[in-house]
């Protein structure tokens, strides 16, 4: 009874649609059936509630990691990171100073580099994080190359300001008999060091207007301001005298800014004072318009760096040795690395038209200990004892030259066109 009333209600029409040579089914094949159905409807009703708990799970877990409003500006491929550009990054002050930038967390380094390969390498080797590391071809030896640069860089950034530019990249040529010349018919060290980064700043400049905080900083060195031992007592010393080459245009045959004949190692120190002069100029001209903090650094002697390749072996042996124990100014990479971070990093440093040195002895490898750590400036401690050992430092008279520094400012811009 309970069967054929089961059956009935499916009713006759389905089953006699059947082809005949099926057996025709019987109530207990029909009941089968009919629990079949049941558990398939039971088995899609908990699917589609399984669907559901998971969306709402994704939502939730989506809350849970919605972007800050800064994160979610238009545009913002970068987060809330400051953007930092730096040429030179594959090696030396460069590299280091990236490094602590990265693991400071609130940065997205551009490494303007000449090869990318080798950046590529340095950066594995290193272990960047790449998620906030972008390498970008410059090759200061070409004004071309600047200018492509700075048209990548501006695609790139979208519409975010550019925080930092670091004018880090330079060579030293001191044992050269003859100038090398670039393919812009320049000396290498005097384009490499100061024309190109002139003319980089110039094109960078407008990107960093938008910045809350923006800081240019030009890598100087005590050789480039004479009014020290290390500058001024050591010859080749410093020196532009009247700019006459360069208001010439500093073309190939004429090597030097003074217009005198080629001497690499002079040539290393002008381009060195050349910038710290320009930092100046930035600072007077645009400083109170734009609100971009210029200033320029000595980092201390890195006397392990690479920057002395062309010197001889001898040189290179006991140059650190003579660095750390007769004149006391000798600074590890790192460290170095750690200085320029603290120019970059510390609210401090966002005073402009200052020349940073720092205090402190030979050290090697405690640059680190000096980072911040939770907004507390950690490795305190007398001489060399980390970032409160950063001081303004006197700049010389040459540094100083109003009226040199208005005339090395007019010939630039001729020479590189960046006006
Ligand atoms: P390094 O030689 O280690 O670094 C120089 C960087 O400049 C390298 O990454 C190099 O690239 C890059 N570079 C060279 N030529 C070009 C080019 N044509 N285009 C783009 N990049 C180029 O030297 P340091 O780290 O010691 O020097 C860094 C800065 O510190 C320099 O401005 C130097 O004058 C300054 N300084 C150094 C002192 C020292 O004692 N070493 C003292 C005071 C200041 P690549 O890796 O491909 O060679
Ligand atoms: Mg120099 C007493 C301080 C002092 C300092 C801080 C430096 C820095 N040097 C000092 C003294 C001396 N140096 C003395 C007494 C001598 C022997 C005459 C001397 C020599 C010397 C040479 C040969 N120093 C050098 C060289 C280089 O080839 C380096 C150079 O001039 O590169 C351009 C150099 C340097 N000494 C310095 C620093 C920082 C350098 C690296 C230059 C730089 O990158 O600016």
């Amino acid at each position: 009874m309970l069967e054929s009333k089961s059956c009935s209600h499916l009713g006759p029409f389905k089953l006699s649609q059947r082809p005949s040579f099926r057996p025709v089914p019987t109530c207990s094949d029909l009941a089968a059936f009919q629990a079949f159905k049941e558990m398939l409807v039971l088995r899609f009703a908990l699917l589609f509630i399984l669907q559901a708990a998971q969306v709402e799970a994704w939502k939730w877990m989506a809350k849970i990691k919605a972007p800050s409003f800064s994160r979610m500006q238009k545009g913002s491929k970068f987060g809330d990171k400051k953007l930092v550009v730096i040429t030179g990054t594959s090696s030396g002050l460069g590299k280091h100073t990236t490094k602590a930038l990265l693991q400071a967390n609130d940065y997205h380094v551009i490494g303007a580099v000449r090869d990318l390969e080798k950046m590529k390498l340095v950066a594995e080797l290193e272990g960047f994080d790449m998620e906030r590391f972008t390498a970008m071809e410059l090759d200061l030896a070409s004004f071309e190359s600047v200018k492509k640069f700075t048209e990548e860089l501006e695609k790139f950034r979208g519409d975010r300001p550019i925080d930092r530019l670091v004018c880090n990249a330079a060579v030293y040529q001191p044992t050269l008999a003859y100038p090398k010349w670039t393919v812009d018919g320049h000396e290498q060290q005097l384009q490499i060091n100061y024309l190109s980064h002139f003319l980089l700043t110039s094109k960078v400049m407008p990107m960093m207007t938008d910045s809350s905080d923006a800081r240019v900083v030009m890598i100087g060195s005590v050789t480039g301001n004479d009014n020290t031992v290390g500058g001024g007592g050591v010859y080749p010393i410093a020196d532009l005298k009247d700019l006459d080459g360069l208001e010439l245009g500093c073309k190939k045959p004429i090597a030097m800014m003074d217009g005198y004949n080629f001497n690499g190692a002079k040539m290393y120190k002008d381009t060195k004072l050349a910038l710290m002069m320009t930092s100046n100029m930035l600072h007077e001209r645009f400083h109170r318009s734009t609100g971009i903090a210029f200033s320029s650094i000595y980092p201390g002697c890195i006397a392990e760096s690479p920057l002395f390749r062309e010197k001889r072996p001898w040189f290179r042996k006991y140059f650190p040795i003579f660095m750390k124990y007769i004149t006391g100014g000798f600074v590890g990479e790192q460290e170095a690395g750690t200085r320029l971070f603290q120019v970059l990093h510390d609210p401090k440093c966002t005073k402009s038209g200052v020349y940073w040195s720092w205090n402190g002895g030979p050290r090697e490898g405690r640059g680190m200990e000096a980072m911040e750590k939770g907004g507390q400036i950690v490795g305190a401690g007398g001489a060399g004892g980390g970032w409160e050992s950063i001081f303004e430092n006197d700049q010389s008279d040459k540094v100083l030259n109003k009226d040199l520094v208005q005339k090395l400012w007019q010939s630039t811009n001729e020479v590189t066109g960046a006006e």
